[in-house]
């Protein structure tokens, strides 16, 4: 099977901090040399990628001064130009010094709070004036190991504070920016705030302008809470909620592996391209994941590679799986799409409901019971389309 090459078209983005990840991890070294950003922008677009993200900290580092960030977001910029490449989001690490050990919006510390709201408000500006119109909070140090040390609930109240202070000041400067908060269930801390899809969409709903608000699930770490991806992903679609999206690879609940996209549950990933391209979602389809420690530059390249690969060939294996008439009559007998029916008759109250005797009392359980739903069939056929067998 041919697969297709990736173009601009795809929307195919993938942060600084990806392909410039050195490798190093716990335990070893870095076992690769550093990245220019330029080469990487010349480099992603040569592959047919659209987008590159990064971090304040991946483009200048921390505490750099106004000369060196003028500089490299000069080459960034200049990069960008000559490639065609864009920059849909950026983000702002509130993770790697020190300072942020106990956090950042949440830290025990008022005064690194105070530091933290006014490292991203600089970020902000910088999204503004690069055009990424996605500003994406990764809250990994926001959280606890222990749990006398954080009161919770106050850490949730200064996340709010944080939020809405963001959302008034890109009201106030007129920019075309939403936020879209990305949830982990561990990993830096021991216990992080947000753990889930699902906690991060009911805390949306507590701010003060939660239309400004969405999520940015990542496979891995849903998938590190050993949740379903896939279910995560329609939920926040469900609520409007879905911002962006971190695509990676993750082979079950242990630390968070950042595989290649597909390089974990690959039929999970494949219920995650066709909901994506089946419902519409027109944002960034965006790779986080880790190069691994044992590839060198090449290796880089050829990793990059593959997420975009995997998805394209996903997509056509989702699209032909759609098309196939025996899937088509697999999920009709499945009934997948009575779903969509709604349960009560236009306008109908609980009191014709209950007055409808084939509701009740000529409704016969039993065979309903008895009958079956073909839905291993379906997931069968899911898996030959999967493997190129139809
Ligand atoms: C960090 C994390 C990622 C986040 C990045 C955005 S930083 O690499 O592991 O999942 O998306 O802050
Ligand atoms: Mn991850
Ligand atoms: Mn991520």
């Amino acid at each position: 099977m041919s697969v297709p090459a990736p173009t601009p078209a795809d929307r195919f983005s993938f942060g600084l901090w990806t392909v410039g990840w050195r490798a190093a991890d716990p335990f070893g070294d870095p076992t690769r040399p550093a990245l220019d950003v330029v080469e990487a922008v010349e480099r992603l677009a040569g592959l047919g990628a659209w987008g590159l993200t990064f971090h304040d900290d991946d483009l200048f580092g921390f505490g750099a001064d106004a000369g060196t960030r003028d500089k490299q977001i000069a080459r960034l910029r200049e990069a960008c130009d000559a490639t065609g490449m864009t920059v849909p989001m950026i983000t702002t690490n509130l993770f790697s010094h020190p300072v942020f050990k106990d956090g950042g919006f949440t830290s025990n510390d008022r005064s690194v709070r105070r530091f933290a709201l006014r490292k991203v408000l600089h970020n902000v500006e910088l999204a503004a004036e690069l055009g990424a119109r996605t500003f994406v909070l990764w809250g990994g140090r926001e959280g606890s190991e222990y749990d006398s040390a954080k009161d919770v609930r106050a850490a949730l109240d200064r996340y709010r504070e944080a939020m809405d202070l963001l959302c008034s000041y890109v009201l106030e400067r007129g920019h075309d920016i939403r936020f879209a908060i990305e949830p982990k269930p561990n990993e830096p801390r021991g216990d992080i705030l947000l753990p889930t899809v699902g906690h991060a969409l009911a805390f949306v709903e507590k701010l003060a302008h939660p239309e400004l608000v969405g999520v940015n699930p990542e496979v891995g770490h849903e998938q590190m809470a050993g949740l379903n991806m896939a279910h995560g992903v329609a939920q926040a679609l469900w609520a409007g909620k879905l911002f962006h999206i971190d695509l990676n690879g993750q082979r079950g609940i242990k630390y968070d592996q950042d595989l290649v996209f597909g390089h974990g549950d690959l039929l999970n990933a494949f219920a995650l391209v066709d909901l994506l391209e089946t419902a519409g979602y027109d944002g960034p389809r965006h790779f986080d994941y880790k190069p691994s420690r044992t590839e060198d530059l090449d290796g880089v390249w050829a990793s990059a590679e593959a997420n975009m690969r995997t998805y394209l060939l996903l997509r056509e294996r989702a699209a032909a799986f759609r098309a196939d008439p025996e899937v088509v009559a697999a999920l009709a007998e499945a009934r997948v799409a009575e779903l969509s029916e709604p349960t009560l008759a236009p306008g109908e109250t609980a009191a014709e409901l209950l007055a409808d005797r084939s509701a009740w009392t000529d409704f016969d359980p039993e065979p309903a019971g008895a009958r079956g739903y073909g839905f291993v069939r379906l997931h069968q056929l899911a898996l030959e389309h999967l493997t190129g067998a139809r």
